[in-house]
């Protein structure tokens, strides 16, 4: 197999990357000092989460040097994300430490006032946007392909700046920004999005660059239609995972969490499959993400869960879009009684391929100390150590809140939302209690309280179900969804009662959720996510189509 060379210069996620090098046929050779860069032919510098980080890790290596000289040599060099971003010559997420000024410019952070940061999801790399329409591909990118982004600073795209120093420009567009996705001069190649995650589309230019296909033909010109830029709604599956009654690990689905049959089975837990084919077989229907759910790991440690693990490890070998694994995630003990912190578990989480963590009872109890602290950090938390080595877009929230009912605002201290559902005695005011070790534990703690606390904590996401309405097929909680958007700036997953592809046209049209979620409908066979997207563009909404 010929080689690739990737840079090991930083705690990173690197494991969907050398997945995805592998798939288009090359090996992956380690750069782990700056003398052996020299011997590199084909170098990629991947690079996640802060700037200041990446670079001044990079810098105290001592790889600014070898690499000026691979890149003035001519010899090709990819750099993904920060990759990208540490090749401008500053950013303003850390004014204290420079790039490699190699293309001119500083990155700036995306305006928050309208939109959530940071952008994740698919948008373009749109060449024939800059003036470019030869109906050229560059480095395999296509107008009418979308690739997976996660980053909160970007460079802004002016029309010809850098097209005038001889750089081809893609583009993409988040709410009224249009910033550079993918930038391309000679023998470099800067992608901002993750092309290891973009599915196919990803792994061509994965592959373009390794072959050194700088220019081909287009297959086709594509419509307006279908170039349209933006960020397309994200339809994510899910995938609750716990072991059965023989032991093995399944997919299970719960009615508001109640996970086991009701009938002459004598209550065994529902099983509707295998993790990795399924995993697999979404990701074929055009899902944009994949989360697995743990859902029973509060009982067990997690350090001796290496079914999970293989699980991902075998999921990530073939399914080239994000990756979440939650359930689990926090302080714990080893069967020998060793001490594992939360960032170690998440490690291993990640070195098997996961590449988001979901962090659930954990942040309920971190986020209630938050407060208890007068809402100072503590430095020491799963969330704040684990975004702190892999980036807040590692770190997911997952949220379980259920509803409690009261006739008035005044008759409770939490934040209340007035329904359009009243309770049971006609209450018409209800607030959202968190609770913990999957709905077992309801807290004296609302949602909002805790979605601000992880959101000042560093956490990236939030996975939004509810209780109430998981497995009832009635539609997503717009008032809950409506709220917490409300509260932060960090993206909101919509998840719990998706029944049809109409409700998920109906909470992106009534909420401004990020990306929504479904399990039942998909495990069950009624839809499949590729109807759920053919349902939203008939709708207007962009999607990603999935490509082969
Ligand atoms: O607390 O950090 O160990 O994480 C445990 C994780 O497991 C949490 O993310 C928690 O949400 C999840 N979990 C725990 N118990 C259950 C259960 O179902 N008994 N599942 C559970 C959560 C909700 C979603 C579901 C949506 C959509 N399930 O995963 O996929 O509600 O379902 P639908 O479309 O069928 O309505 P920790």
């Amino acid at each position: 197999m010929p080689t690739v060379y990737l840079l090991d210069y930083v705690a990173g996620n690197v494991r969907s990357l050398v997945n995805a090098i592998e798939k288009v046929g090359y090996s992956v050779e380690w750069v782990r000092k700056p003398e052996d860069v020299a011997n590199a032919e084909k170098l990629i510098f991947p690079g996640v989460g802060h700037f200041g980080h990446c670079m001044s890790q990079f810098a105290d290596s001592g790889y600014i040097e070898p690499i000026r000289k691979h890149i003035a040599a001519g010899k090709p060099f990819m750099g993904i994300c920060v990759g990208l971003q540490g090749l401008f010559e500053s950013s303003e997420e850390s004014d204290k430490v420079a790039g490699l000024g190699v293309v001119p410019g500083r990155l700036t952070r995306f305006d928050d006032s309208d939109k959530a940061v940071p952008h994740i999801g698919w948008n373009s790399a749109n060449t024939s946007k800059a003036g470019n329409v030869t109906g050229e591909s560059v480095y395999g990118l296509r107008p009418d392909s979308k690739y997976y982004y996660v980053h909160s600073y970007a460079l802004p795209y002016v029309e010809g700046q850098l097209e005038s120093k001889g750089w081809t420009i893609a583009t993409a567009r988040y709410g009224k920004e249009e910033f550079v996705g993918a930038l391309a001069k000679d023998n470099v190649l800067l992608t901002q999005f993750h092309p290891e995650k973009s599915g196919a589309a990803g792994l061509r230019v994965l592959k373009a660059f390794c072959e050194g296909q700088k220019v081909t033909k287009l297959p086709q010109q594509p419509s307006a239609q279908a170039a349209r830029e933006g960020l397309t709604r994200r339809v994510i599956a899910c995938l609750d995972v716990r072991t059965n009654d023989q032991g093995d690990l399944v997919v299970t689905k719960g009615d508001q969490y109640d996970v086991r049959e009701k009938d002459e089975s004598g209550g065994a837990v529902r099983n509707l499959g295998k993790p990795v084919d399924m995993a697999r077989k979404y990701y074929e229907q055009g899902a944009d993400e994949v989360t697995f759910l743990n859902i029973t790991s509060f009982r067990n440690c997690p350090v001796a869960d290496t079914p999970m693990l293989e699980i991902l490890r075998r999921t990530s070998e073939t399914v080239f879009v994000p990756l979440t694994i939650g359930g689990g995630i926090r302080d714990t003990v080893d069967t020998d009684g060793t001490k594992v912190s939360a960032l170690e578990v998440a490690s291993m989480y990640f070195k098997s391929g996961a590449d988001k963590v979901s962090v659930g009872s954990d942040a309920v109890t971190a986020a209630e100390e938050y407060y208890a602290r007068g809402k100072t950090l503590a430095g020491t938390t799963a969330i704040e150590t684990i975004s702190a080595a892999y980036g807040n877009q590692a770190v997911v929230v997952s949220v379980d809140p259920k509803r409690q009912y009261v006739a008035s605002p005044e008759a409770t201290t939490h934040h209340t939302v007035k329904t359009a559902f009243p309770g049971p005695n006609g209450e018409e005011y209800c607030w959202y209690a968190c609770t913990t070790k999957g709905g077992r534990e309801t807290r004296d703690f609302d949602v909002k309280q805790l979605v601000q606390a992880v959101e000042a904590m560093g956490a990236g996401e939030i996975l939004l179900n509810c209780i109430d309405k998981d497995g009832t097929n009635s539609g997503f909680d717009l008032e809950l969804i409506n709220d917490v958007k409300a509260s932060i700036k960090i993206p909101v997953i919509a998840s719990s009662g998706a029944g049809h592809p109409g409700h998920f046209a109906e909470v992106f049209e009534k909420t401004p959720t990020d990306a929504a979620l479904g399990a039942g409908m998909f495990h069950r066979g009624e839809y499949t996510v590729k109807q759920v997207k053919e349902h939203l563009q008939q709708q207007g909404l962009l999607v990603r189509q999935f490509e082969e």
